[in-house]
C-alpha cells in the first residue's frame, strides 16, 4: 500500500459518511429537510446525508450575495484570480476524496472522477487567467481634445449557478468559478442527485479565500427551489447546465420578471451523431464509437446518439461493434475494469429502459452487452446498439448507453446532413473518412458547436476544444474558451471632461 499512495488514500474514503446542506454566510445549515444520499451503483449503500434550503436559507444568501457585490466588483482581478489558483491548487490537494466523491455519489468511473478533477482545476487556471487579461488593465479609447474616455469591464452582480449531476465537480466549478473571477457573487443551486461534491468544491473555494457571502450554496429540488431563484430580481444572470426543457422554463420566468433584465446562459442537451463514409478505417471507428457513446455510461451531452454509416461498411462495422460490445464490463464504478457504471438515478434507469424496449421494437436490436452481479442492487442500464431507419424516430434526447445506427448510401450524404440539423441541436458531431475534404465540408454543414474528425466526439479540453453548441443545444459563448467570460461582465465608459479640472495649469 505504502508504494502506492494514491490508491491507499482513495480506500480511505471507502465508507467515509458526508454530511452536507445550505452554505450561507459560511455556515453550514441544517434548515430544511434531510435526505439520505445512496450510491446509483448501490442503493443499499449511504454516502452521506444532505440538508436542503428552505425559502428562509435562500431570501438569506441572495440578500448576502447582493449586499456583498459592491466590494467583490471592486476587488482587484489579480486577487480573485489568485484564489481561483488557490482552490486549484485545493483540489489536486485532495483529489482522492473528490475522485471517491464522484464515484460514490455520481456513479462515476475511477477514470472519470480523476478527468473531473482534471478538468476542474483547468477552469480554474484557464479563467484565472484569462480574467487578468480581459479585466487587468482599462482601455483608454480615442476621443475629443480635452477629454479622457475610459472603458472598464465589470461584474454585473449576484449570478445564479445551476449545475448538473454528469460533471458535479468540473461544471459545478467551470460555472462559479467563471462568475467570480470576472466579480460577480454567486448563489450556486447544484443538482439535487450531487450536491455532496458540491459543497465540498464550495468549502474549499472559502478555504482558498473566496469570501462566504460571495459565494453561497442552496441545495434542493430544482421543482420546488428553482422558481424562487429566478424570480428574484436581485439575481442578474443565471449559468445554467442541464436539459433543455429546464433552460425553456428558467427563460420564461426570467422573462416573466418586472425589474431588470437578466441574462442567460445555458448549455444543454444534443442529438449528436457521426458520419462515417467508406473510405474510413471500421478498427478505429469502433474504438471511438464505443467510447463516444458509452463512457460515463452516455450521459454527457457531448455523447454519441446516432450513428450513421455508409451501406458499403455497415456489415462490417456492425460485426465490430457486436464484437466490442460483448467485451465491455458493465458494473461497479470503483474498479479499473469497468467500462460503464450506473446511471443516475431510477428515474433515468427507468426511462431508458423504456425507450430500449420501444425502439428495439420499431428498428433492429443489433448488440446489448450483458450486466456483470455488480449490477444487481444499483440503477444499471445495458450498452444497447439498435439499428433505426432515421434520426426522426428519436422523439428527444436520450441520456444514457443506447446507440442508434442509420445506414446511407453515398448518394444521399445531403439527406443525412439536414436530417441530422432537422433535430434543431447542435452540440457535437463526429466524422469518420480519410477523404479529408469531404470530411471537413460534412463538419462545416453540420450544425454544431464541436465537431471532431477521426477521433472521438467527448472529452473537450479546457482551452483546447471550447465547449458548447447552439439552437436547442445552449446559448454560447463556450465553456473553457476564449470569450466565455464575456458572459459575466458588463462595460462601463467614463467620459471625462479633463479642462474642468485644472487642465491649463502647466503650460506656462
Ligand atoms: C456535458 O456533458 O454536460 O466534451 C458536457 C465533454 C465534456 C463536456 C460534456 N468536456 O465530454
Amino acid at each position: 500500500q505504502e508504494a502506492r499512495p494514491f490508491f491507499a488514500k482513495l480506500d480511505s474514503f471507502k465508507t467515509t459518511q458526508w454530511h452536507a446542506g445550505p452554505l450561507i454566510g459560511g455556515e453550514t445549515r441544517q434548515s430544511g429537510d434531510a435526505i439520505a444520499v445512496l450510491s446509483p451503483q448501490d442503493q443499499r449503500k449511504q454516502v452521506g446525508e444532505v440538508h436542503f434550503a428552505n425559502e428562509a436559507d435562500i431570501q438569506d444568501a441572495i440578500e448576502r450575495a447582493t449586499a456583498a457585490f459592491p466590494a467583490w466588483r471592486d476587488t482587484p482581478v489579480e486577487q480573485r484570480a489568485r484564489a481561483l489558483e488557490e482552490l486549484a491548487d485545493k483540489l489536486e490537494a485532495n483529489r482522492e476524496e473528490l475522485i471517491a466523491l464522484c464515484t460514490r455519489e455520481a456513479g462515476k468511473g475511477l477514470q472519470d472522477g480523476i478527468d473531473e478533477v482534471r478538468e476542474a482545476v483547468d477552469f480554474c487556471r484557464f479563467y484565472a487567467v484569462q480574467a487578468r487579461s480581459l479585466m487587468g488593465e482599462h482601455t483608454v479609447l480615442p476621443g475629443p481634445t480635452g477629454e479622457l474616455n475610459e472603458l472598464f469591464v465589470q461584474g454585473r452582480g449576484p449570478y445564479l449557478c445551476i449545475s448538473p449531476w454528469n460533471f458535479p465537480l468540473a461544471i459545478f466549478l467551470g460555472q462559479v468559478v467563471a462568475a467570480l473571477v470576472t466579480g460577480n457573487t454567486v448563489v450556486a443551486k447544484p443538482a439535487e442527485q450531487t450536491n455532496i461534491v458540491a459543497y465540498r468544491a464550495t468549502q474549499l473555494a472559502h478555504e482558498a479565500g473566496i469570501p462566504a457571502d460571495v459565494l453561497q450554496l442552496v441545495p434542493g429540488k430544482g421543482r420546488e427551489i428553482g422558481g424562487l431563484l429566478t424570480a428574484d430580481e436581485r439575481i442578474v444572470g443565471v449559468c445554467f447546465t442541464g436539459s433543455t426543457e429546464t433552460a425553456k422554463v428558467i427563460n420564461r420566468s426570467l422573462a416573466a420578471r418586472d425589474g431588470a433584465i437578466a441574462k442567460l446562459v445555458a448549455e444543454t442537451g444534443g442529438q449528436n451523431a457521426m458520419v462515417v463514409d467508406s473510405t474510413s478505417l471500421p478498427e478505429q471507428v469502433i474504438t471511438d464509437v464505443v467510447h463516444s457513446s458509452f463512457q460515463s455510461a452516455g450521459q454527457r451531452c457531448s455523447a454519441l446518439r446516432v450513428l450513421y454509416v455508409q451501406e458499403d461498411i455497415a456489415e462490417r462495422v456492425i460485426d465490430l461493434l457486436k464484437g466490442a460490445m460483448a467485451e465491455l464490463h458493465v458494473g461497479n464504478p470503483g474498479l479499473f475494469k469497468t467500462d460503464v457504471g450506473p446511471v443516475i438515478d431510477q428515474t433515468a434507469q427507468q426511462g431508458l429502459l423504456a425507450h430500449i424496449e420501444r425502439i428495439s421494437k420499431e428498428g433492429r436490436l443489433i448488440g446489448q452487452t450483458a450486466f456483470s452481479d455488480e449490477c444487481e442492487h444499483g440503477h444499471f442500464v445495458p450498452p444497447t446498439a439498435v439499428e433505426i431507419q432515421h434520426i426522426g424516430q428519436l422523439e428527444k434526447e436520450h441520456f444514457g448507453p443506447i446507440l442508434h445506427v442509420i445506414r446511407y448510401k453515398a448518394s444521399e450524404l445531403d439527406r443525412v446532413i439536414n436530417e441530422i440539423n432537422s433535430t434543431g441541436f447542435g452540440l457535437t458531431l463526429g466524422v469518420h473518412s480519410r477523404n479529408e475534404g469531404q470530411a471537413l465540408a460534412i463538419a462545416h454543414k453540420v450544425n454544431a458547436g464541436n465537431a471532431y474528425i477521426n477521433r472521438n466526439q467527448i472529452g473537450a479540453v479546457v482551452g483546447v476544444q471550447p465547449f458548447g453548441g447552439n439552437g436547442l443545444s445552449g446559448t454560447g459563448p463556450k465553456a473553457g474558451g476564449p470569450h466565455y467570460l464575456h458572459s459575466f461582465v458588463t462595460e462601463k465608459t467614463i467620459s471625462n471632461n479633463i479642462t474642468a479640472i485644472g487642465g491649463n495649469a502647466t503650460l506656462l
